[in-house]
C-alpha cells in the first residue's frame, strides 16, 4: 500500500497566471462542460487540436460497446497532424528533437529536417511494397531513427509494434509472430552505459527460431558499425533504402479507428496483449494531455526519460510533444552513465523546463545522490525546470518530497500522472497551473476521464473505502481491442459483473476530504518492476520453459525499496532440493534463462527452492503465503487449507 502525506503544494501563481488550464475552477469548468455533453466536448477539442482530412460528423459510436468508435467518419493523418502541419504554420526551423547519445554527442533535427527524413523512410517502406494496414516491427534503441521510423509508419498507415530493445530474441519473435508482420526495422547494435549491445543478431535470432514467416524486409539503420551478418534478399541498410527518396511523400488519409499501433503488454496470463490504438482518438488524447498536464509552451524544452519501447515514449515523445509543435529531448542512454548526474547534467546543459521520468528513476538517483556531492542535483544548475513529472508506479512521499525540493527547487510542481498502456494517455493527473498537490496522490482526473471506485459488483464505494478502479465512460484514446483476440480484450477490460465499466486493473482509494485518488497497486497477477509491467505467469511460464530441470514455479512480488516491487520465484526441481552453492549455480542458470526468454527486466531477484509449492487440498497454489514468505513476514493467515504446513519452513529459509 502506498501511503499519501498531508502536506498540501498549491500551484504556484506565476504558474497559475500562465497555464494553459488556469486555476482550480478552470479544471472545474472543463470537467463540467464534459459532463454537460460528453460528446460535444471532446468534439470540441477533436477539431481544435487535430487537422482533418474529412471532418467527422459524429464523436463517440457506442452501437457496439464495448467496441467504442471515435470520429469514425473522420481521416486524418497522424505524421501529417505532427509534422507537415508545424511546418505549414511556420515552425519548420523549429527545433524539434534534441538527441543525446550516449556518449554525450548531440544531434538537432527541426521540423522540417525530421520530415524530409519520415517522408524518405515511408517512401523507402513504400517501394518495398509496405502498404496500409500492413504490421512493421520496430526493435531499435532510443534515437532520432526510431521516432522517424514510428512517423513513417503512421504516414503510410501502416501499423507499428515497436518492441523495447531489452527484450529478447524469442520475446521479438513472439511479437513478430502475434503481429504478423512484413517488416522489422532495426539497428545494428545500441549502446548504453558505454556498451554496444547487439540488436540485428538478435532479430537474426528471432527470425531463426521460426513462425516469423510473414518477415519480407529487415531494415537496419547503422548506429555503431559493428559487424552483422546480412540475409540476401531479406536484410537491407535504411541509408540504402531511404536515402535516396525524394524528401516530399504524400501522407495515406486513413479513418480515425484505422489502427495507429499495436503495443504489447503483460497481463494476468502468461501470454503478452497487443494492446490496439486508433489514429484520431489516441492522437487526440496525446496532444491534449502533453498540452494540459505538461503545460507545454513553444519555448519549453520537453523531456520525456522514457523509452519508445514503452507507452509513455509513445504517447509523451513520439505523438504528444511533436503533434503541439514542441522542442524535446531524446536521449540514448542511462541514468547513470557517465555517473548518477547525468540527467542533471542534461537539465543544465539543455535548459530543460519540463522533465517527466519514473519514481524508479529517482529512487536511486536519490541514494547515488546521497552517497556523493558531485552527482547531488545541487551541483546542477536545474533553474530552467518548471514542471517536473511522474509515472509508471506509485511514488512513495519520502521520494516525491525529495524530488520536488532538490531538483524541483521547491518551485516546480509534479505530476503524477497515472495511466496504462491501455488508456493511451493520463488518466487521473494533477493540472500544474490547478491542481493542489499532496505527495503520493496522482490527484484528481483529466478532465473528461470518468474514473471511479467500485467493489466488486460494480457499485460505487465511498471515500475513503479502497476499492476496484474503473472508468465508466469510453473515452477517445482508448484500447480498441486486443490485436487478433475481441474475446480477451472483453474478458479482461468489460467483465460482465462490472456494469459496462473499463476495469483497469488496479486498486485505489479516494481521500475522505478532497477525493484525491491513491492508486494502491495491481489487483490482477502483474507486477511493477521498476515501472514495467511483468505478468508472474509470464516468468512462470519461462522457468518452467526450462524443462531438464525446472517442475513447477511459482511467482510473486514483494516490495523494494528501489524497483517498487522485485520478482521472488519459488521453484521446485525435477532433482532433489539444492542447498548452499548448488542452490546458488541453479538459481543463476534459472535467471539466465529467464533473461533469454523474456528479457533481462524479468530475471528474479530472488529464486527459493522447495520440495513442493503450499497448495490448497484441490491442487491451487497458495500465493498470498508466498507473498508473505517472499516478504520475510510471519504467517498470520489462515492455513487450514493447505495441504502441506511443513512447506511453509522449507521456503521460508534462505538458501
Ligand atoms: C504509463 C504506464 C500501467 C500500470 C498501472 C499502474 C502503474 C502507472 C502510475 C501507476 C501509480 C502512477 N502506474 N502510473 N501507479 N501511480 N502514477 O506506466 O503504463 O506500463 O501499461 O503500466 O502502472 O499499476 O496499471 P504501463
Amino acid at each position: 500500500m502506498s501511503e499519501t502525506s498531508h502536506t498540501i503544494y498549491t500551484p504556484p501563481a506565476d504558474l497559475v497566471a500562465t497555464a494553459h488550464v488556469s486555476g482550480f475552477a478552470a479544471y472545474e469548468a472543463l470537467c463540467k462542460e464534459a459532463e454537460a455533453d460528453y460528446g460535444a466536448y471532446w468534439g470540441r477539442l477533436a477539431r481544435e487540436l487535430i487537422s482533418w482530412k474529412k471532418p467527422f460528423t459524429q464523436t463517440l459510436d457506442d452501437s457496439q460497446a464495448p467496441f467504442f468508435k471515435w470520429f469514425a467518419d473522420g481521416t486524418l493523418n497522424v505524421s501529417y497532424n505532427c509534422l507537415d502541419r508545424n511546418v505549414e504554420r511556420g515552425l519548420g526551423n523549429k527545433t524539434a528533437i534534441i538527441f543525446e547519445a550516449d556518449g554525450g554527442e548531440v544531434t538537432k533535427v527541426s521540423y522540417s529536417q525530421l520530415l524530409a527524413k519520415v517522408c524518405q523512410i515511408a517512401n523507402g517502406l513504400r517501394s518495398l511494397g509496405v502498404k496500409k494496414g500492413d504490421r512493421v516491427v520496430i526493435y531499435i534503441a532510443m534515437s532520432i531513427d526510431g521516432v522517424a521510423a514510428m512517423q513513417a509508419c503512421a504516414r503510410i498507415g501502416a501499423i507499428h509494434s515497436v518492441v523495447f530493445g531489452g527484450f529478447s530474441a524469442q520475446s521479438l519473435r513472439d511479437r513478430i509472430n502475434d503481429t504478423g508482420a512484413v517488416a522489422v526495422i532495426t539497428a545494428d547494435c545500441q549502446v548504453r552505459g558505454g556498451k554496444q549491445l547487439p540488436l540485428k543478431a538478435i532479430v537474426d535470432e528471432a527470425l531463426a527460431l521460426g513462425g516469423c514467416e510473414s518477415i519480407q524486409n529487415v531494415l537496419v539503420v547503422k548506429r555503431g558499425g559493428n559487424a552483422i551478418s546480412m540475409t540476401e534478399g531479406r536484410d537491407k541498410w535504411m541509408a540504402d533504402v531511404a536515402d535516396a527518396q525524394p524528401t516530399t511523400c504524400e501522407p495515406e488519409w486513413v479513418e480515425a479507428e484505422h489502427p495507429l499501433f499495436l503495443l504489447y503488454t503483460s497481463g494476468s496470463t502468461g501470454k503478452p496483449k497487443g494492446v490496439q490504438h486508433s489514429s484520431g482518438g489516441y492522437l487526440l488524447h496525446a496532444a491534449l494531455t502533453t498540452k494540459w498536464t505538461f503545460d507545454l509552451k513553444a519555448d519549453d524544452v520537453f523531456w520525456c526519460t522514457a523509452d519508445i519501447g514503452w507507452v509513455t515514449g509513445h504517447s509523451y515523445i513520439t505523438y504528444g510533444p511533436l503533434a503541439l509543435g514542441g522542442t524535446e529531448i531524446v536521449f540514448e542512454g542511462v541514468p547513470t552513465y557517465p555517473d548518477a548526474g547525468r540527467f542533471w547534467k542534461m537539465i543544465q546543459d539543455h535548459k530543460v523546463s519540463i522533465f517527466y521520468t519514473a519514481p524508479t528513476a529517482i529512487r536511486s538517483l536519490i541514494k547515488a545522490a546521497e552517497a556523493n556531492d558531485a552527482v547531488h542535483p545541487k551541483s546542477y544548475d536545474l533553474s530552467s525546470l518548471r514542471i517536473l513529472g511522474s509515472v509508471g508506479e506509485p511514488i512513495n512521499p519520502a521520494a516525491w518530497e525529495w524530488y520536488h525540493k532538490h531538483v524541483g527547487g521547491g518551485r516546480c510542481p509534479i505530476v503524477d500522472t497515472f495511466w496504462q498502456t491501455e488508456t493511451g494517455g493520463h488518466m487521473i493527473t494533477p493540472l500544474p497551473g490547478a491542481t493542489p498537490l499532496v505527495p503520493g496522490s496522482c490527484t484528481l482526473p483529466f478532465p473528461g476521464i470518468t474514473t471511479a471506485i467500485v467493489d466488486e459488483t460494480g457499485n460505487d464505494v465511498p471515500n475513503g473505502q479502497g476499492g476496484i478502479l474503473v472508468v465508466k465512460k469510453p473515452w477517445p484514446s482508448m484500447i480498441r481491442t486486443i490485436w487478433g483476440d475481441n474475446e480477451r480484450f472483453v474478458k479482461s477490460y468489460y467483465p460482465a459483473e462490472l456494469k459496462g465499466y473499463y476495469l483497469a486493473g488496479d486498486g485505489a482509494i479516494r481521500d475522505e476530504k478532497t477525493g484525491y485518488f491513491t492508486i494502491t497497486g495491481r489487483i490482477d497477477d502483474v507486477l511493477n518492476v521498476s515501472g514495467h509491467r511483468m505478468g508472474t505467469m509470464e516468468i512462470e511460464s519461462a522457468l518452467v520453459s526450462h524443462t531438464e530441470l525446472v517442475a513447477e514455479a511459482a511467482v510473486v512480488g514483494r516490495p523494494d525499496d528501489t524497483t517498487g516491487e522485485a520478482i521472488c520465484a519459488f521453484v521446485v526441481l525435477k532433482r532433489p532440493r539444492p542447498t548452499g552453492d548448488e542452490a546458488k549455480a541453479i538459481a543463476k542458470i534459472l535467471r539466465d534463462h529467464v533473461g533469454k526468454e523474456i528479457g533481462p527486466i524479468a530475471k528474479p531477484k530472488d529464486i527459493r527452492f522447495g520440495d513442493n509449492l503450499p497448495k490448497t487440498r484441490s491442487g491451487k497454489i497458495m500465493r498470498r503465503l508466498l507473498r508473505s514468505i517472499a516478504k520475510g513476514e510471519a504467517i498470520t493467515q489462515d492455513t487450514s487449507t493447505l495441504e502441506n504446513p511443513a512447506i511453509l519452513d522449507q521456503l521460508s529459509e534462505n538458501n
